[in-house]
């Protein structure tokens, strides 16, 4: 991928830095009455050169809008090379940790050992697998608040993530954040963000900062945003790119598309429902994949960081995936239909990926079932250990308020004046006045 700014047609190319492969990738559109996810259908992988499996990614007909509109995915320029048999099984442990993880989350909320916002990754395994096997750990990931899978694959601690689930001291966030707001400033994971956008702007500065810190060049430090795809019709969304594409920042914005922002198809509230043509407004290649193959997910994401952090070329990567349940864990997702999550149950790709793997040779039921045992024991660990941290007193509740350091005594309540003895200070040298 050629640097944006260095091209001399800048001003005058129609199409920009759109990818030359993703501009020929135009297939006439099927005509389908598809309103949902859960109606993508097989032949929908066809039009998708870069999905190697026959997950089926969007060709969702828009509901409201006409088929023509809706356009097939880019192809991909490289093919995917397959890693070696440890690396494809250590991804396979990994969904299989975030699979158990997430699972036993949602049962320890209905427990309620959990409390306000938990929003699971069920389903988008391969996609959080895929993304944080590319990321280096010199790099900087944001996300938004389905964010548990992410601070597991990048190594935070079962035990540390769960005992922030529960609110507890020895979590992640200390026990302040929740669900929501996994942070961790050593692992470069900056957040989890509850606000639909946040994360954005946050990522687009901290990859300004890349800019000042260090040269492009391949051990430059890059910057992973992810968002899900109703967050592309947030302002932010759009403000950013512009920003990453003028300053030539070296992030790389990540759409998880799971078909549905909360209860809302993304054909309803998308003018484009081609999430990753959204990048040519701004002439940062965009480039759609399969999310239910770690395999690719990698690969896409590894090209994408190569450039941001070689060339500074910020790239937009849309990864299709599907969302298992509801939009949270309260959410019974009654706007599926039966036939739909019948179609979620068939297009799981955790048994599918551990299928091909025993087809591979790459393990055996056995070993595959170990694995399995190994999540189970590991995330069983983790919520005995979760259950035995203490909580947080109120004492505690203003002490992180502020990262740099300022006055912010667990004494005082909001409304307070936040430096208490400055102001006294103040307003005595005034009165001698
Ligand atoms: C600015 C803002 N508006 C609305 C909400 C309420 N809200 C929370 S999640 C969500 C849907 C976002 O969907 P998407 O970006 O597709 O992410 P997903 O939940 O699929 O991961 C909305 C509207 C919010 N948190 N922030």
């Amino acid at each position: 991928m050629a640097g944006r700014t260095q091209d001399p047609q800048r001003k005058t190319a129609a199409t920009g830095g759109a990818r030359a492969d993703e501009a020929k990738a135009s297939t006439p559109p099927k005509k389908t009455s598809a309103k949902s996810a859960g109606d993508r259908t097989k032949a929908d992988a066809a039009v998708t050169a870069d999905t190697g499996t026959s997950h089926a990614p969007a060709q969702r007909a828009p509901a409201k809008r006409t088929a023509a509109k809706s356009s097939p995915a880019a192809a991909s320029t490289s093919a995917v090379r397959q890693p070696d048999a440890a690396t494809r099984t250590a991804y396979y442990r990994e969904m299989a940790l975030i699979r158990e993880f997430e699972q036993r989350a949602g049962e320890m909320y209905t427990r309620a050992k959990i409390g306000g916002y938990c929003h699971l990754n069920l389903g988008e395994e391969p996609t959080v697998v895929g993304l944080m096997s590319a990321l280096r750990e010199t790099d900087y990931l944001f996300t938004n608040y389905r964010d548990h899978g992410y601070a597991l694959a990048r190594d935070m601690g079962t035990g540390r993530v769960m005992a922030e689930l529960f609110g507890r001291e020895d979590g992640v966030s200390k026990g302040l954040g929740g669900s929501m707001h996994m942070f961790d400033a050593d692992k470069r994971m900056l957040g989890g963000y509850g606000i639909v956008g946040g994360q954005l702007p946050l990522a687009t500065g901290a990859a300004l900062a890349l800019t000042y810190r260090g040269k492009p060049g391949p051990d430059a430090e890059a910057v992973m945003c992810q968002m899900g795809d109703g967050t592309t019709n947030i302002g932010a969304f759009h403000e950013s790119l512009n920003l990453a594409a003028i300053w030539n920042l070296p992030i790389v914005y990540v759409i998880i598309n799971n078909g549905m922002g909360m209860a809302t198809t993304v054909e309803h509230a998308s003018g484009e429902p081609d999430l990753y043509k959204r990048g040519c407004s701004y002439r940062i290649p965009g480039r759609r994949i399969d999310g239910d193959d770690p395999e690719v997910v990698r690969q896409a994401a590894v090209e994408m960081l190569t450039a941001a952090r070689e060339q500074r070329q910020p790239g937009l990567l849309e990864v299709m995936s599907y969302r298992l349940r509801g939009h949270s864990v309260v959410d019974p997702a009654r706007y599926r239909s039966k036939e739909e999550v019948a179609h979620l149950k068939e297009v799981d790709p955790l048994p599918a990926y551990r299928a091909r793997l025993i087809a591979d040779g790459v393990l055996d039921e056995r070993a595959a079932k170990e694995i399995e045992a190994d999540a189970v024991t590991e995330v069983a660990s983790a919520i005995a250990f979760a259950d035995a941290s203490a909580e947080p007193g109120p004492e505690k509740l203003f002490d992180y308020t502020y990262a740099t350091d300022v006055a912010s005594a667990s004494r005082l309540m909001p409304g307070d004046p936040v430096m208490a003895a400055g102001w006294d200070a103040v307003g005595a040298e005034k009165q001698e006045a």
